[in-house]
């Protein structure tokens, strides 16, 4: 540091005025919080005049830094495909590899034919690896080329705070030995008359104390919790990620031939692969029965089930199997009592992923078991539900569910995007699905669901997921997010 401020004065004496710390940064070839560590230094000690100026300056996200140091995806991925090529089911299923392949592919630097990835091209350069770094060593980069790395969520445009110095009163080029710290020995021996002082700096910030903060999903979380707290839902038991197939998808009557049962749609365990005991043998039959022959009013679907298929583990694909659980439970009561459950935790769907959708997202789901219940009582429990979370104008929209009958999908009209947005989706759980659970006959269970994330990131207007969750988030924006409060 002292070599540096000996620069800066060598500089100061032959300019008298620097216009920008930012410019002398990259002369000196040092950072810029450097520069500004030392200027201010010499300004305590008057050597130097600073006058605080603003800019905005492209800086480099997370993503940007790490393609500084790794190369961009396109071109990891391409120094790792042979020159025969790769088939495109042996990549791995990873988010850079996905966006090398599509930047790569646009760059002109891979072909797909067959399903096959092959490079086109002999040798490539890096070229948006290097924009980057002249970024970040705020050098002048094309329009076209920032809006491309704008676009790549690599750079972002931020307030940049710079100085312009000039010589102070007490300017000179060579340092002086300042005492910075008064000590017992100075006061003891008087020496302290001798010593000269930095001057104390009244406007210095206080050390940064980083104190744990809660993620905006955590405190958007809590006011759904209270709210349906209030409304009097018991919240479900829902620290199990990984279910059977059979509660996730069999006892909810969604045939096993459904797409959302595939792996394009659901996350299958390896090791177990399955879960081979039956906890309720005569339940697990009437399961089957319902789905080959129907019963409670219902033809079934009328195919041979199959037992590996309902034993598979996954990662559950909604909390509906939580769901299904607790009524399973309710039914083994002795006696039926009405009840009213919610849940909000994590879901796991193999989805592309985009700007806002990850492979998760956490789930609210609100149900009420109770005798004569329909889709009246439905709507008036989610229009109390959505009004107490701000949305007064509700449209319901027929829909089609695997397990619910009638469903609908939920509307509002959301104030902060001034237009209708979808909310949600509902129903009433069908027969086949009650009937085996052995309820009451004129117990009926009505039902809704919504996301965590939607309205996390209209309510903080995030516009891309990862920017809430997941690695790149940047913890800085976690900690000076505001409140966001629903409850009315
Ligand atoms: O959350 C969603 N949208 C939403 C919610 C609230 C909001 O702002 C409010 C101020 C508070 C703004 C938007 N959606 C559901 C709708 C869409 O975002 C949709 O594109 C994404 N959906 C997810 C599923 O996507 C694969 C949101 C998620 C969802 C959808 C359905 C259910 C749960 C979550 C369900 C259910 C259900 C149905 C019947 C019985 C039991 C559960």
């Amino acid at each position: 540091m002292e070599d540096l401020k000996l620069a800066i004065l060598a500089y100061l004496n032959e300019n008298k005025t620097i216009e920008s710390s930012l410019d002398l940064a990259i002369k000196l070839e040092v950072s810029h919080n450097e520069v500004v560590g030392a200027i201010k230094s010499l300004d305590s000690i008057q050597y130097a005049v600073l006058q605080q100026l603003e800019t905005k300056k492209y800086v480099l996200t997370p993503d940007g830094e790490d393609y500084i140091e790794k190369g961009t995806p396109e071109m990891r991925l391409f120094s790792t495909v042979p020159a025969e090529g790769v088939n495109i089911k042996d990549l791995p299923k990873d988010q850079v590899v996905d966006l090398g392949r599509n930047y790569g592919k646009a760059k002109g630097w891979f072909s797909i034919e067959q399903g096959k990835l092959k490079k086109i091209k002999e040798a490539v350069v890096d070229e948006d690896a290097d924009l980057l770094r002249d970024i970040q060593a705020f050098k002048e980069v094309p329009a076209d080329k920032i809006k491309n790395l704008e676009k790549r969520r690599t750079i972002k445009l931020q307030l940049t705070k710079y100085y312009s110095i000039s010589t102070g009163p007490k300017f000179s080029l060579t340092l002086p030995k300042l005492a910075t710290d008064l000590t017992h020995d100075m006061i003891i021996k008087g020496t302290w008359a001798q010593e000269e002082f930095k001057a104390y700096n009244f406007n210095a910030l206080g050390k940064e104390i980083t104190v744990g903060n809660l993620h905006p999903l955590m405190k958007v979380r809590t006011q759904f919790c209270n709210v349906l707290l209030e409304m009097g839902f018991e919240e479900m038991p829902t620290n199990q990620y990984v279910e059977s197939a059979f509660w996730n998808f069999d006892t909810l009557f969604q045939p096993q031939s459904h797409p959302a049962r595939d792996a394009h749609d659901t996350f299958f365990i390896k090791d177990p692969a399955n879960s081979n005991q039956i906890e309720d043998k005569a339940y697990w039959e009437k399961v089957r029965d319902v789905h080959e022959k129907g019963g409670h009013g219902s033809i079934g679907w009328r195919y041979p089930w199959q037992d590996e298929e309902a034993k598979k583990n996954i990662l559950r694909t909604h909390t509906t199997a939580v769901s299904a659980k607790m009524l399973y439970k309710l039914a083994q009561e002795k006696e039926f009592k009405p009840k009213k459950y919610f849940s909000i935790d994590r879901v796991f769907r193999n989805e592309t992923l985009d700007a806002t959708h990850l492979a998760e997202f956490h789930q609210v789901e609100g149900l009420i078991a109770d005798r004569g219940l329909g889709f009246s009582h439905l709507k008036t429990v989610i229009s109390v539900f959505f009004k107490k979370i701000g949305l007064e104008k509700i449209k319901f929209k027929p829909t089609y569910n695997p397990y619910t009958e009638p469903s609908a999908e939920i509307f509002a009209f959301h104030p902060i995007l001034n237009k209708w947005v979808e909310i949600g989706n509902s129903g009433v759980f069908r027969p086949e699905m009650l009937g085996p659970l052995g309820l009451p006959s004129d117990v009926s269970v009505i039902a809704w669901g919504l996301s965590l994330e939607r309205p996390t990131m209209i309510n903080y207007n995030i516009g891309n997921i990862r920017d809430l969750f997941g690695h790149s988030v940047n913890v800085k924006d976690i900690r000076a997010n505001p409140i966001c409060c629903f409850q009315k």
